[in-house]
């Protein structure tokens, strides 16, 4: 499954819902102000606080997470793009 921290107001993150939208892709989206429990569960899990945010745990034996939208995009792109 694919986890999307975010928030609405954040223009990476908007660039990112939107390539998983062309991607066609179905995600968990977990919007995450600051101050949020979902803020401080990103922050846990990837060390920074910083959104967007993916989790890919779709294998659970290499589970991906990563910041920076054009690295998503390119991970998204490379990984469920038409091949
Ligand atoms: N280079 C990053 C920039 C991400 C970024 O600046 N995100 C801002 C929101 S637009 C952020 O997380 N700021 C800290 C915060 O909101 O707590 C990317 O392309 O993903």
């Amino acid at each position: 499954m694919l986890e999307l921290y975010q928030k609405e107001s954040c223009p990476y993150c908007t660039k990112v819902r939107r390539a998983m939208e062309e991607l066609d892709l179905d995600y968990l989206c977990h919007t995450s102000v600051k101050g949020s429990p979902k803020r401080e569960l990103l922050t846990k899990l990837g060390g920074q606080e910083m959104v967007p945010f993916l989790v890919d745990t779709t294998d659970p034996a290499n589970l991906v997470m990563m910041y920076e939208s054009d690295d998503i995009i390119a991970y998204l792109e490379k990984t469920y793009g038409k091949k």
